[in-house]
């Protein structure tokens, strides 16, 4: 008897074939990446180089889409974390501010005037602080790799110089979906709204607000001024790192090799950005105002008069963050 059947050529090549496509489809993979600004602005930039630096360490097996303008959650930047937590986007490059709501922890870079200087940001971020941090962002479910920079923030209206506590009065200002913010402003007497980024430049171009905060690189690229934004006060009050992260399961559905491989990229693209996003601000500053825009820096004691007028968010939002938090911060920004 013979049971050896006869393979056609042609059917024996099919064979072939798919075992080759099986064998690259498990090979090749493409992970979602989210981000709140495109590669217009340093943010997407940030990105664009991890996914650049991964296709060319992998040798184009691991592909980064990335998916700017927050589209993965429809524009509504508060609710990526969550998206990103349940699985629904596998990557992003996020603000600390935007997933604030979901992680108390990161409340602590936008505590007002708590971080001076980049040698502060630097301090926190790469200290014990910047450690609790990520614990406190694994522990919901998703893996932080590296730090990136959106930048300090500063703040710009269409009324007048601000450089003083009591110019805000009043005055509606667009800030981020995170209720910090609104503790801040309605110290400072502003009437503050929240709003998503997407809906920020509509509000300031039909004067529903009179006012925004945003580093120096949004307020440049996004042509702030361009909406009647002509006064802008260089205050620092705080600073927005940005956070490169995975969801926990595709993180563990990840070989060892390939993990590093990832992690790595993402520390060296986020150096990168911070380099670049630093050295690119007296640029920045010199072109907008050129542009016509009145910029406004503060002396000592007007900028004093802003932190002792904005001390009772730290009342409030100390217990939300953790007082061995805020503490650790605080020391490491004064050992800098
Ligand atoms: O919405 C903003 O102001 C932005 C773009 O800076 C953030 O996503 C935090």
């Amino acid at each position: 008897m013979n049971s050896t059947r006869r393979v056609s050529p042609l059917t024996a090549a099919i064979a072939g074939a798919t075992l080759l496509c099986a064998a690259f489809t498990v090979q090749a993979r493409e992970y979602s990446v989210s981000t709140v600004l495109s590669d217009a602005f340093p943010w997407g930039q940030a990105a664009e180089k991890w996914a650049d630096l991964v296709e060319e360490r992998s040798e184009g097996r691991i592909t980064l889409r990335v998916y700017p303008n927050s589209q993965l959650v429809s524009g509504d930047q508060t609710r990526e974390f969550s998206a990103m937590r349940q699985g629904l986007i596998d990557m992003a490059v996020g603000s600390t501010i935007n997933w604030s709501p979901q992680v108390p922890e990161l409340n602590l870079f936008s505590l007002p005037f708590l971080i001076p200087d980049e040698a502060a940001v630097d301090a926190v971020t790469g200290g014990e602080a910047g450690a609790q941090v990520f614990a406190a962002i694994e522990s919901r479910g998703v893996v932080p790799l590296a730090w990136g920079e959106n930048g300090f923030r500063q703040l710009s209206n269409s009324r007048g110089p601000i450089d003083e506590p009591s110019d805000l009065a009043g005055l509606k200002i667009r800030v981020v979906g995170s209720p910090l913010f609104q503790d801040t402003f309605e110290a400072l007497d502003a009437n503050p709204t929240q709003m998503s980024w997407a809906d920020a430049k509509p509000a300031l171009t039909t004067g529903a607000v009179d006012g925004q905060e945003n580093p120096l690189s949004v307020f440049d690229v996004a042509r702030i001024d361009q909406v009647g934004q002509e006064h802008l006060t260089l205050w620092n009050y705080m600073n927005d790192p940005l956070i490169f992260a995975v969801n926990e399961r595709v993180w563990a559905s990840i070989e060892e090799a390939d993990r590093e491989l990832l992690r790595q990229a993402a520390v060296d693209a986020g150096q990168w950005e911070i380099r670049k996003t630093r050295e690119e601000e007296s640029e920045r500053l010199a072109a907008i105002k050129e542009r016509g825009v009145q910029v406004t820096d503060l002396t000592e004691a007007q900028y004093q008069a802003f932190v002792d007028a904005t001390q009772s968010v730290y009342e409030t939002w100390v217990p939300e963050i953790g007082e061995d938090l805020v503490e650790t911060a605080r020391q490491e920004i004064e050992a800098r």
